[in-house]
């Protein structure tokens, strides 16, 4: 099989390429390691910087996400049982961000690929990445026990943090950057109504709490676990019952509980891979970098990798190679302030165990001088809702 571009990695990144390059009449195969069902049953981002929806809308994708997403103009910062509101939309001169889970933008992105009828190969195994420093690259995979090759022009590794697009890279060619939180976020989902009509980002003395949602009855709840921590560990009542402790009290009077419907731990890491191209192989999204959830950026780093990506492709088809050359550069000069915001964030917001009273007094001033200060809450919202692309 011949196409222009293989793109390694069906989630989120993967898919919106795809979709940009077949606007762009740019052929193109997405080979995915799982299945449709199993990508979409993770459980991962909720927040969209408006670059991102401006990406779906350009990508064709964008119709449910308007109908059926929640448009917030501020998030709630709470400490000492107290709320204090970040107002987005004032201090950013009318930004706003979207509420829609990734599961959602991924199978938007899954359907439109489907009704347009584009290669797809799911369930691909033993995918392996040839002769990307050379002309000619070539993707293999197994599928169903049918070897394949793919001869492409450029390989897309949009494969996430343990796909192979990145393993493939020679380490002598690659400079790794990395800090490993020391804790996890448990986080649960349910069919309840959300607690808060914003999002509620938790101080606490026991651990760090979010409280966000997918719809009006769909809720998304994320508490701050010891690493060795196993989610079997957690009953739904012992997890209401912690998220209580954690909220203001007025929050934990009018909390919802019911049964959960997913819960998982996801570890905290940030992580950055330089450069993010090796010849005719491009790294996006968690293929080439990884940030703690706090800042709600991974999802949309991977979409504002891909936008880039997507255009550079086009114009090397259209005889400019500008684009293709500027990639990696113009990819990180907004990756590491987004890595820069999350780590601050999340430096913020969460108990480390060794901080000790100086480092929480820190975090107490820190605090105290952001919801005090328009100058600290207008640098907090304008990364929140997204720096420019
Ligand atoms: P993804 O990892 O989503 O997709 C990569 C795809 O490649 C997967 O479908 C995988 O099956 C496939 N793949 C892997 N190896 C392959 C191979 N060898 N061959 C073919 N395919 C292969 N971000 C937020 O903003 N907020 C959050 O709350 C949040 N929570 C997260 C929780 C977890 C557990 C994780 C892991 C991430 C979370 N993220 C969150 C970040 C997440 O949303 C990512 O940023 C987003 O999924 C990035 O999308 P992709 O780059 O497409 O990577
Ligand atoms: C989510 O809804 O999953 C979510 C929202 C905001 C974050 C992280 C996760 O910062």
């Amino acid at each position: 099989m011949r196409v222009q571009v293989a793109i390694v990695g069906g989630g989120p990144a993967g898919h919106l390429l795809g979709q940009l390059l077949h606007k762009a009449g740019i052929e193109a195969i997405v080979i995915e390691r799982h299945s449709r069902e199993y990508v979409l049953g993770r459980i991962r981002a909720g927040v969209l910087e408006q670059g991102t929806t401006d990406l779906l809308d350009e990508a064709g994708v964008g119709a449910r996400m308007h109908h059926e997403g929640l448009l917030h103009g501020g998030i709630s910062l709470d400490f000492g049982g107290t709320h204090h509101r970040i107002d987005l939309h004032h201090l950013t001169g009318g930004k706003q961000v979207m509420v829609y889970g990734q599961t959602e933008v991924t199978r938007d992105l899954m359907d439109a690929r489907a009704a347009a009828g584009l290669a797809t190969a799911y369930e691909a195994e033993q995918v392996s990445l040839h002769d990307f420093d050379g002309e000619r690259p070539r993707v293999r995979y197994v599928q169903h026990g049918v070897a394949h090759e793919v001869e492409c022009d450029f390989i897309a590794g949009c494969d996430g943090y343990h796909g192979v697009s990145r393993a493939s890279v020679p380490a002598s060619a690659l400079q790794t950057f990395e800090r490993i939180y020391p804790f996890g976020w448990l986080g649960m989902l349910t069919d309840t109504p959300p607690v808060s009509h914003e999002l509620v980002y938790t101080n606490h003395a026991r651990g760090f709490a979010l409280c966000s949602m997918r719809s009006h009855t769909r809720s998304r709840y994320y508490l701050q676990c010891s690493l060795d921590d196993k989610v079997e560990n957690w009953s739904d009542q012992a997890f209401w019952d912690e998220l209580r402790r954690r909220l203001a009290p007025d929050l934990a009077e009018q909390l919802q509980t019911g049964p959960s419907i997913e819960k998982s731990i996801a570890p905290l890491r940030s992580f950055v891979a330089e450069p993010m191209r090796f010849g005719r192989l491009f790294l996006a999204g968690d293929a080439a970098h990884i940030v703690p959830p706090t800042g709600a950026k991974g999802l949309n780093l991977a979409a504002s990798d891909v936008g880039y990506l997507g255009r550079a492709l086009t114009e090397f088809y259209a005889g400019n190679e500008g684009g293709i050359n500027a990639y990696s550069d113009t990819c990180l000069r907004r990756v590491w302030k987004a890595v820069r915001f999350s780590w601050w964030f999340t430096s913020l917001m969460h108990k480390f165990p060794d901080s000790g009273g100086f480092g929480e007094k820190i975090q107490a001033a820190e605090l105290d001088y952001l919801i005090h200060s328009q100058a600290a809450s207008t640098a907090l919202a304008e990364n929140y809702v997204g720096l420019p692309l």
